[in-house]
């Protein structure tokens, strides 16, 4: 089944609004645009018009409800607006973690090879951002972040590092 793109990303109020801030009154305000009827709840075909409607991408109704279930807490296939802020919440940090690992592999030592030494350090701060630094430096920049000690930045690693910056 291929993934919905983030559904926050559909509504007009949160493409009009410049700021991503997740303040109630705009999570209110997206949710009542997907509750078409206005009963407190989105069903999945509410879900579904939404996305069609906004000119998200085009989802089936199993795969709305697939969405609704994945978030449904109470079990009665739609989602309340706690439900609602739940799914918002974790398609962010899905979107977090992806972009994450889009960065995570520019630094890795190898594609695909789950780490960042010293060397592939220094080799993504000189492309990238165009930084010369020595490999010491680099070896102190992976010290500091190295929970394990093993030396090397793994993505678990990496992420907490960039929580911090
Ligand atoms: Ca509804
Ligand atoms: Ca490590």
């Amino acid at each position: 089944m291929e993934k919905p793109k983030p559904i926050i990303a559909n509504a007009p109020c949160v493409i009009s609004s410049k700021s991503k801030s997740k303040s109630k009154q705009y999570l209110d305000c997206v949710f009542r645009y997907f509750d078409e009827n206005g009963d407190g709840k989105i069903s999945p075909g509410e879900l579904r018009d939404c996305m069609r409607v906004s000119g998200g991408e085009e989802l089936s109704l199993e795969a709305a409800e697939a969405v609704v279930q994945s978030a449904d807490s109470d079990g009665d296939g739609l989602l309340g607006f706690d439900d609602f802020v739940n799914l918002i919440d974790a398609q962010e940090e899905e979107e977090r973690v992806r972009s994450l690992k889009e960065a995570f592999e520019a630094y890795e030592a190898k594609k695909g090879g789950g780490c960042i030494t010293a060397k592939s350090l220094r080799r993504a701060l000189r492309q990238r951002l165009g930084e010369a630094r020595s490999v010491e430096e680099c070896r102190e920049m992976i010290r500091r972040y190295d929970e394990n000690g093993d030396g090397v930045i793994s993505f678990e690693e990496f992420r907490k590092m960039m929580m911090m910056v």
